[in-house]
């Protein structure tokens, strides 16, 4: 019995696969898994604008500048942390980190009040636009901040840095006249 020798264009299509196998598919995956962090952001992203009251996306950045990529990112219902002298995460230094939260909300139509307090910088946006910044080291307690909303589905972004020392911080906010 002799195998049949195969054609040339059957070598060549023979190669190419292997080719893909040797080269094409490992590529692939490691492109696939780079992406994965970034692909399950979006994907929080989108469940947090279709979503009902969903919890704030919570994204814990190892600098106090919000930058690179989030070390943690985790919901958490309310804003409310008073991680004292300690870090945010257990093994994370306790000075020098940052949280960017964001949230997605169906408001009614009138005047709400923002209430915050923290250690150290703050800043507040409702639909990108910034409504209070208080980006310097210190302590901050309370303040507010009042705006006109309109009914229907907004996008709330908190943002917060710890310098040094203690560290707390607290966002509410609620309808004061319809
Ligand atoms: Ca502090």
């Amino acid at each position: 019995m002799t195998l049949p020798t195969p054609s040339p264009e059957e070598v060549a299509r023979l190669k190419g696969r292997l080719l893909w196998f040797a080269l094409g598919l490992p590529c692939l995956l490691v492109t696939l898994f780079s992406l994965s962090p970034w692909l399950v952001d979006r994907a929080k992203d989108l469940i947090a604008v279709f979503a009902v009251d969903t919890a704030w996306t919570g994204r814990y950045y190892t600098n106090p500048d919000l930058e690179g990529r989030p070390a943690e990112v985790r919901e958490d219902p309310v804003i409310t942390f008073d991680w004292g002298e300690g870090p945010p995460f257990p093994g994370w230094e306790p000075d020098g980190f940052s949280v960017r939260w964001t949230r997605s909300e169906r408001f009614e139509d009138g005047l709400y009040k923002f209430a915050f307090r923290s250690d150290d910088g703050l800043r507040l946006y409702v639909d990108g636009d910034l409504i209070y910044e208080n980006w310097v080291p210190g302590s901050f307690d309370w303040g507010e901040v009042e705006r006109p909303m309109a009914a229907g589905r907004h996008r709330l972004t908190v943002e917060y840095f710890e310098d040094t020392g203690i560290a707390f911080v607290q966002v509410g906010y609620s309808l004061v006249e319809e």
